[in-house]
């Protein structure tokens, strides 16, 4: 078994969650590109699944959990369906309001995660939805996940602000702005 330079190994995920997340909304999810606006129920969003991965999920901090089966809808999917042309990031934000974001460039592996070994994804692991960016450290990996918008002008992000990468390539470990 081999980890990324600079991780750990851990059994299981380690609960991160800096917001609150017992506001009570619906499960829809938001899809923004320009001055259009979808809205897909979670109904829908599960019969749209096409991926099923097996994935590591290695934290900036250091942790890794390895190999677990994470099922979902392609970006490229859900590019079509908004039929969205051009854009240079995404903006990910959750219910409670944790954003992050990434570039275009490494939204092709990316997917939204609605199960997890075989089932239903639980609130812990950020039921109803959850981004999957599989090449970036896990503050990519937006649990709760409401709105996802296409846009050529640098999203907020959280960790993003906070001296964190904005590109977060596990590989290249880029952990920090300098990085
Ligand atoms: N909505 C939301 N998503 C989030 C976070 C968060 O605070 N809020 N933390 C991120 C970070 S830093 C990590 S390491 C992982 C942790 O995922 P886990 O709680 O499933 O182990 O979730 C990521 N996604
Ligand atoms: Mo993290």
């Amino acid at each position: 078994m081999l980890l990324p330079k600079g991780q750990y190994l851990v059994k299981d995920f380690i609960d991160v969650t800096i917001e609150d997340t017992n506001t009570k909304t619906s499960n829809d999810l938001v899809l923004v590109y320009k001055d259009k606006q979808t809205i897909l129920s979670h109904n829908q969003l599960l019969n749209l699944i096409d991926t099923k991965v097996n994935l590591d999920m290695h934290c900036v901090d250091g942790w890794s959990v390895l190999n677990n089966e994470f099922e979902g809808i392609s970006l490229g999917k859900i590019i079509n369906i908004m039929g969205v042309l051009n854009f240079e990031y995404i903006g990910l934000e959750s219910n409670g309001g944790f954003k992050s974001f990434i570039y275009k460039d490494d939204c092709t592996d990316s997917f939204l995660c609605l199960k997890l070994n075989g089932n239903v994804l639980n609130k812990p692991r950020g039921f109803p939805i959850r981004f999957i960016a599989p090449k970036l450290y896990a503050y990519k990996w937006v649990k709760y996940l409401k709105k996802l918008t296409f846009t050529d002008k640098k999203p907020y992000g959280y960790w993003e602000n906070r001296g964190y990468n904005a590109r977060a390539r596990v590989d290249l470990q880029e952990r920090f702005e300098k990085d």
